[in-house]
């Protein structure tokens, strides 16, 4: 059998475009995300143009209980055959100073990106273990390298994700299971319209003049990380715009 792919976040941006060059390649897909219509429609688009199965899993990765229960739903045969665990889903919300930031924004952004993120990831690793092999994409962030203006908690549940990704390592050496660590720079995805809840002025604005990435540029990299030798493993990688030096420092034309 075909191994599968587990991607959180696969309704859209990064995750939705690393379901399309893993199916690409044969790779049986396991899809979640909270917006069933769009999971709906990725499965059947994907399993009809690609000769591969196509699992879809609806849950916010903020609740224990939904994670470990979806999860548990898979068919056996699925969930021994997990290759591949893209921990992708997350977001930012917001973008005030310390004293101004709403608490509600600050409780989605830790329990999405640190605690969603844990939750799939002890639910997946076990089959991992079991078949002695596999891999672990966190997506993390240059928020996860550097600090910014008004970035204070979601830089500070990136920083986690990076910290994470090191001690998942150490953890998982002796089981022959390698952890990325993926840090993007801008990338054009629907991240600024949640980040500044549905503005899309503001949104656009934040790639004014300059060329971002794309979701494509991340999943290929992804791909190409995954599909090194046994024996290779790529830690930690930065992709940025050629655009852009710093997590603030990003030529534009004017
Ligand atoms: P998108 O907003 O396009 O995609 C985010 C995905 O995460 C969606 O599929 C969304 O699905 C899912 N998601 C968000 N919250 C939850 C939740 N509570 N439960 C389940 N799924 C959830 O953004 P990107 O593709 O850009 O972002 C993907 C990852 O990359 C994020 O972790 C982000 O922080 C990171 N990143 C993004 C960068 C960028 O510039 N775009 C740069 C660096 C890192 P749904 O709404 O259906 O639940
Ligand atoms: C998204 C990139 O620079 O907006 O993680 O934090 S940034």
């Amino acid at each position: 059998m075909e191994k599968y792919v587990f991607i959180t976040g696969a309704t859209s941006g990064f995750g939705e475009a690393c379901a399309e060059i893993f199916a690409k390649n044969g790779w049986n897909l396991i899809l979640t995300g909270r917006r069933i219509e769009r999971l709906n429609h990725i499965q059947s688009n994907l399993s009809n143009t690609y000769d591969v199965d196509v699992q879809i899993l609806c849950f916010d990765v903020r609740i224990e209980e939904a994670v470990f229960k979806g999860i548990e739903t898979l068919p056996n045969t699925v969930k021994q055959n997990i290759g591949i665990l893209i921990n992708n889903a997350g977001l930012a919300v917001g973008r005030s100073p310390i004293d101004e930031g709403l608490i509600d924004d600050w409780d989605r952004m830790i329990d999405t990106n640190i605690k969603g993120l844990l939750y799939v990831t002890r639910a997946i690793v076990p089959f991992l273990k079991n078949n002695k092999e596999g891999h672990v994409f966190n997506i993390a962030s240059i928020a996860g390298k550097e600090v910014y203006a008004g970035g204070n908690v979601y830089c500070a549940s990136k920083h986690a994700v990076d910290a994470l990704s090191k001690a998942m390592r150490i953890d998982l050496v002796d089981y022959n299971i390698k952890v990325t660590n993926i840090a993007p720079g801008a990338a054009e995805t629907e991240f600024s319209l949640v980040r500044f809840k549905g503005d899309e002025v503001t949104a656009k604005s934040v790639y004014d003049g300059f060329e971002p990435l794309v979701a494509k540029d991340i999943a290929d990299t992804i791909y190409f990380v995954a599909t090194r030798p046994k024996h290779v493993t790529i830690n930690d990688l930065t992709i940025m715009p050629t655009a852009q030096a710093t997590a603030t420092v990003i030529h534009r034309n004017s």
